[in-house]
Formats: structure tokens, C-alpha cells, sequence
């Protein structure tokens, strides 16, 4: 990350998520002043625009589209908005992959957590040993067979890791597998029944706000950072807003109570800076429709002015 220009990507895209608004969120942040910010750190911008969502057939809901083949096939699914995540991902993923190509450091802006299907699978094209740090209040572990709620971006974790359904798995298809070992969940305390299952299967990490209770986010962070990055060669951080309490990050499509603090999230990103581990984020789920005051967008700013070097002194 360090002296690399950034290129920021704008993924306006909210229909993975439980309500209307995040697609909201990357034009709020630019107009927050993000660019400057960063532009006073020294840092290169590019700004790459907006991952549009291609035109999607009115299909029914019961098919989907084959990306290898354009076939429309039956999908027979209670997935949300199967089709038009797919397509998204699928553009996604390409832009991400040509910024890593040009040696920049991809810094997206979501957008639902869904998005992640797509910017992980250009990363990975690129990495051969992938660490990824997945800050939340939610593990994004489940599948169609656990999803309580049919919304993908509770599953994009469980995609990135090569399980769903196939026309989601797919996406990354030609990329360097990721090892769940060097897979770590920080913040997590809701998970559902499914994901819990997953998470002690899989061998992923899962830093619950029980363990920053006790261990303190300095300790979580160190030893965070020692898995991701021992036998890596790049390191993701998708940056869920929700991992924040609600009271410091009201602006989110689902809450939940008992989040980090302001002081433990700058604290992580500084870290994650000082580590220089990080080669790509996004942050996901900023949704300004449900905001107070700019209290998110603003607090989302900050967090990524850390995590890019921006210190107290
Ligand atoms: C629940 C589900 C979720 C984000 C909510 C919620 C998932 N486990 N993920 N917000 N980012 O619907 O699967
Ligand atoms: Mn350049
Ligand atoms: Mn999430
Ligand atoms: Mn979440």
C-alpha cells in the first residue's frame, strides 16, 4: 500500500442487502470530501468512476444467466436478485483486476456487501495465497440452504470461499484459491446457526466482540495481522460498516447493537496501516438514507483516511 496511487471504484449497488440505500453510498462519500482527504496524505487518486449494473433481461424469477455460456438457465433459487448480482459481479470483477494490474491499490466503495463477490474475484486473479481481514457484525457465511432471508450479501463470504450456488462460485472462476485459514472475521456478533457450522468446519477465524472485550482490539488486531499475514502475498480488508455500534454508525441497513467504537475502529485501521500488509479494501454498507447528522459517512471517511496513513500527530 505504501507509495502506490490509489485507484477509488464506485459500486453503487444496494440489492444485495435487506433494504433500498447503500447504493447510495459511494456518491455521499466522494461528495464528503474523501478525495481530498487523501489527496492531503500525499496520496495519488484516481478516481475510476462507477461499476454500472449491465442491463439484466426481465427474467423470471426462477432463471438466471450463465456468464461462461450467456445461457439463461434455471436457477430454481430464493436468492434475491440472482441475476442482477451476477451481472454486477461479473463487471466488477474485471475493473478490479485491471487496477491491480496497473499496480494501483484498489480502494472500492460499496454498496451492499454483496459486492465483495466481485472485487475478491479480480483480487484473486493476482494473488496466489489471498489473506482476508472481513470486519462485521455478521459472518456472511450462510448459503442458499441457511440463508434465513434469501439476501445475498449475507452470503458473499461464503462465495469468496467456493460455497453457494454455482452461478455465484463461478464468478471467480480462473482464480487462485482462498485458504479459510487465512480467513479472519472481526466484530461478529450475530451469526446464524449455518455460519457458526462453517466457521468451525472451514478452520476460518471469527474475532467475536466477545474476544475484543476481553482481549482488547489491540491484541485482537496483532494476532489478526499474524495470521493474514504469514504465508500470504496480499492481504484484503472488507470493511463492513455494521461492525460499528449503531451509535457511532446509525447509517446501515442492519444494525446491531453492541458494535466497536470509534476509538477501536481508527485504532484497527492505524494498525492495518503500520502493518503494510494491506494491498486492497473496500468499505460496504454505508447507507446515507438511514443516516444522522453524516455520522456515518464521515466516521467511513475518517476510517479509510486511517487505514491510508492520515495520523493524530
Ligand atoms: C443475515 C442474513 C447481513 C450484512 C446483514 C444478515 C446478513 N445473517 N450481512 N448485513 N452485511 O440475512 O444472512
Ligand atoms: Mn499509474
Ligand atoms: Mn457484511
Ligand atoms: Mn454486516
Amino acid at each position: 500500500m505504501r507509495n502506490k496511487a490509489v485507484s477509488l471504484l464506485s459500486v453503487p449497488f444496494g440489492l444485495g442487502g435487506a433494504r433500498q440505500g447503500a447504493e447510495l453510498g459511494p456518491k455521499v462519500l466522494i461528495e464528503a470530501g474523501i478525495v481530498r482527504h487523501l489527496t492531503n496524505l500525499n496520496i495519488q487518486v484516481i478516481n475510476e468512476g462507477e461499476v454500472i449494473l449491465p442491463p439484466v433481461a426481465a427474467a423470471s424469477e426462477l432463471t438466471a444467466i450463465d456468464t461462461s455460456t450467456k445461457q439463461f438457465v434455471s436457477a430454481s433459487t430464493n436468492l434475491k436478485y440472482l441475476n442482477e448480482i451476477i451481472m454486477l459481479n461479473t463487471v466488477a470483477a474485471d475493473r478490479v483486476s485491471n487496477i491491480v494490474e496497473q499496480g494501483h491499490f484498489p480502494l472500492i466503495l460499496g454498496g451492499d456487501h454483496s459486492i465483495s463477490i466481485g472485487t475478491i474475484a479480480g483480487i484473486r486473479r493476482h494473488y496466489r495465497n489471498l489473506g482476508v481481514i472481513w470486519f462485521d457484525a455478521h459472518g456472511d457465511l450462510n448459503t442458499e440452504a441457511t440463508s434465513p432471508t434469501g439476501n445475498i450479501h449475507g452470503m458473499s463470504l461464503a462465495v469468496n470461499l467456493g460455497q453457494g450456488h454455482p452461478l455465484l462460485t463461478q464468478i471467480h472462476q480462473s482464480a487462485y484459491p482462498i485458504d479459510p485459514s487465512k480467513v479472519v472475521i472481526i466484530g461478529a456478533r450475530s451469526l446464524d446457526q449455518g455460519e457458526r457450522e462453517y466457521i468451525r468446519s472451514f478452520g476460518v477465524t471469527c474475532f467475536t466482540m466477545h474476544d475484543i472485550d476481553r482481549k482488547g482490539m489491540l491484541r485482537v488486531m496483532e494476532e489478526a495481522l499474524a495470521i493474514v499475514g504469514s504465508g500470504t502475498d496480499g492481504v484484503h480488508l472488507s470493511f463492513d460498516i455494521d461492525s460499528l455500534d449503531p451509535y457511532e454508525a446509525p447509517g446501515t441497513g442492519t444494525p446491531v447493537q453492541g458494535g466497536v467504537n470509534y476509538r477501536e475502529a481508527h485504532l484497527a485501521l492505524e494498525l492495518m496501516h503500520e502493518s503494510g500488509l494491506i494491498t486492497s479494501a473496500e468499505f460496504v454498507e454505508v447507507n446515507p438514507t438511514l443516516d444522522q447528522n453524516k455520522r456515518t459517512v464521515l466516521l467511513a471517511n475518517g476510517l479509510i483516511c486511517s487505514l491510508l496513513g492520515q495520523t493524530i500527530l
